[in-house]
């Protein structure tokens, strides 16, 4: 069976070629922003990957086939308010693809595509990760245990203050998934620069982490690396103000019942709502500057090879 995959023609070109690559996820256009921001966010953070010297690769299903790098008119369908989008995860890509549906993207999805087109490094905004309640409610985001599985290096900001930080890197560390914060010691919480854990490494090079990810490969060991780069001081909300919001929106998702796939972007948009507008803002400052550490830490494995 041949694969449902298509590459653009740009990012066959590039790994073909050896050029550095950034494959980018479509779970954050389709369900993690509001409408226009969402396509226009994902044009910017395109944009800012070629200005390193990358090229970008967004990922998404469209009509039961997997595609490496879009259009801007797919882009426009994954963003349309209303749009029917599945979110896919590794539990439901295969049935999506087989029925010739259309999906947005997780981290864990866009990491097996990533991967099955040669991808090797993948810049998004924050993970999923344990969720705050956990110990009863069960929920623990996929994403984690594909970054034990799949060989794709993430960057990400940390993890979003909605999640248990300190029982994600518990999980992380269990999973033997490295994790390195990017030129700090703290390991960063999405909207704030500093969480209260202490990142498990840190590295202050991208020298450095493509070195890390090219000896992981080397030693034959499965699974991917998270890096997690702080948002810029400029863009962040300091935690205090940001808790007691959080807690809101998180008590209004479990008296709502809202549950499963349904809890992340609820949340989202509660924050926006509870911080008018502001939690979107930093969510588009870290998501550039992820990508930009991301087309960095691919051209730095690309000199590697
Ligand atoms: N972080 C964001 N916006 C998002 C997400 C994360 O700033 O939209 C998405 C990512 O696609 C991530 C997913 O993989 O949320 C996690 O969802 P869940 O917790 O249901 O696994
Ligand atoms: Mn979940």
């Amino acid at each position: 069976m041949t694969l449902p995959l298509d590459l653009a023609p740009d990012v066959a070109d590039a790994l073909a070629q050896n050029r550095p690559v950034v494959a980018l996820e479509s779970t954050i256009i389709s369900h993690g922003m509001p409408y226009p921001q969402n396509v226009e966010t994902a044009r910017a953070v395109e944009a800012a990957v070629r200005a390193e010297g990358a090229t970008p690769a967004t990922i998404a299903v469209l009509e039961g086939r997997a595609k490496i790098g879009l259009s801007d008119e797919d882009l426009n369908r994954l963003a349309a308010p209303g749009a029917e989008i599945e979110k896919l995860s590794r539990a439901n890509l295969p049935a999506c693809l087989a029925r010739g549906g259309d999906g947005a993207t997780t981290v864990a999805a866009t990491m097996i595509l990533a991967h099955l087109a040669g991808i090797q490094v993948f810049a998004t905004g924050g993970i999923g990760g344990v969720h705050k309640g956990a110990e009863t409610s069960f929920d623990i985001s996929a994403d984690l245990t594909e970054l034990a599985d799949t060989p794709v290096a993430v960057v990400c900001a940390g993890a979003k203050a909605i999640l248990d930080i300190p029982k994600t890197l518990e999980v992380l560390e269990t999973l033997g998934v490295p994790v390195t914060t990017y030129g700090q010691d703290a390991f960063p919480a999405f909207w704030s620069r500093h969480s209260t854990e202490t990142s498990p490494a840190r590295a202050d090079s991208t020298n450095e982490i493509a070195a890390t990810i090219a000896m992981r490969r080397s030693l034959g060991l499965k699974g991917g690396h998270l890096i997690a780069n702080p948002i810029p001081e400029t863009d962040e909300i300091p935690s205090e103000a940001l808790l007691p919001l959080i807690a809101q929106a998180t008590e209004e998702a479990q008296t709502q019942g809202i549950d499963g796939p349904r809890v992340t972007p609820f949340l989202l948009s509660r924050l926006f709502e509870l911080t008018e507008g502001r939690s979107l803002t930093a969510n588009i400052a870290l998501v550039l500057n992820n990508a930009r550490l991301g087309a960095r830490i691919a051209a730095d494995l690309a000199n590697l090879r």
